[in-house]
């Protein structure tokens, strides 16, 4: 390892974040169209890769996926990149570094597989050897040479578990993403009655776990310490709450609207 990664590395230790991976920012990569593109740093030469992990202990009663019973990682993320973003500022005066996640220029998954933090599951999620697939992703991208060439993508073993479970068989038919139950229990306006019936049979009002719930990679994993990312969850979502939380939580960016429908149709009796 460089003793520039070495600095990197000792920064994000010191505030909690130890798995980090480095990227070459290169010409190849392959950058999505979107408005995150206008964040980049003039001449991106490096991406320094970090996962959070997020999953925990099982709740009885739990109404949504793992990912949304923790507060909104799209603030509590950037919140922690930031932070580091300042202290390597300090170290390497000149250089930028700029937070993204989720909302990004980088196909993450694919990074992060390729910067050696995990393997690429046939899920299509990254799934660290510590802490399996329950991991957001996010990243610094800086103008500061890394020295990291990307490292061949590891896969996951291929057990067919994931692709034998899936709800509505997107994995087993090449994946769409329309098809993803995930993106079912987001969308807006009126269902089909085959979707109606996913959310009714899937039971979570909100994402979609099935695919790493029977993955043999999780089973093993480790839960994280109590840190920002797990701090104040919600397992279950109820109408009181529901505009409250719409504000802090991951599925706040559809509104209260198709959370409300959802709910209601995974307890027909109460509309
Ligand atoms: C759009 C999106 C969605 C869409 C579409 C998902 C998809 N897989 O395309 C929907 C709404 C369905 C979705 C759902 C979910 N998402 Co999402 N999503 C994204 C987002 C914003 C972009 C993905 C994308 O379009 N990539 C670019 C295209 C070009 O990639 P692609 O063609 O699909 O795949 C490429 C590579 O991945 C590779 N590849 C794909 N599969 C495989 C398999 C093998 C074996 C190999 C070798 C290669 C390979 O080949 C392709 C060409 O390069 C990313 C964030 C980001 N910026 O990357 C989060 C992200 C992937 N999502 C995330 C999460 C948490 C989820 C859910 C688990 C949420 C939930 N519980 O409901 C589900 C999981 C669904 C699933 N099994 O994929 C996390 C995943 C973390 C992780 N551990 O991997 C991300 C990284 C967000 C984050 N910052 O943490 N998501
Ligand atoms: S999130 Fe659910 S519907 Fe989407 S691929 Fe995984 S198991 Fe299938
Ligand atoms: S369930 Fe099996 S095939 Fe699917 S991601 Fe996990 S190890 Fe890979």
């Amino acid at each position: 390892m460089s003793s520039v990664q070495e600095q990197i590395r000792s920064v994000f230790s010191s505030l909690g974040m130890e798995e980090v991976g480095f990227l070459d920012y290169t010409a190849d990569l392959a950058v999505m169209q979107n408005s995150s593109l206008r964040r980049l740093p003039p001449k991106p030469a490096g991406i320094i890769l970090v996962l959070f992990p997020y999953r925990l202990a099982e709740y009885p009663g739990r109404n949504i996926s793992r990912y949304a019973v923790v507060p909104d990682y799209h603030k509590t993320v950037p919140a922690l990149l930031n932070r580091a973003a300042e202290e390597l500022e300090k170290h390497f005066p000149g250089e930028a570094f700029v937070s993204f996640t989720d909302h990004s220029p980088i196909d993450e998954v694919s990074c992060a597989a390729r910067a050696g933090l995990g393997m690429m599951g046939e899920n299509r999620l990254l799934i660290s050897p510590r802490y399996g697939s329950f991991v957001f992703i996010g990243e610094l991208i800086t103008t500061l040479p890394l020295n990291a060439p990307p490292q061949p993508i590891q896969g996951c073993g291929s057990c067919g578990k994931c692709r034998e479970a899936c709800p509505t068989g997107t994995l087993r038919e090449g994946f769409c993403a329309e098809n993803c139950l995930s993106h079912i229990t987001q969308k807006k306006g009126d269902l089909t009655p085959g979707e109606i019936l996913l959310i009714q049979r899937g039971g979570s009002a909100w994402g979609c776990d099935v695919c790493q719930e029977v993955c043999p990679h999780n089973i093993r994993a480790a839960l994280p310490e109590e840190w920002p990312i797990t701090e104040d969850p919600v397992f279950s979502v109820s109408e009181d709450a529901l505009d409250l939380l719409c504000k802090e939580r991951a599925f706040g960016f559809r509104g209260p609207g198709v959370l409300r429908r959802n709910l209601a149709l995974l307890s027909p009796s109460e509309i």
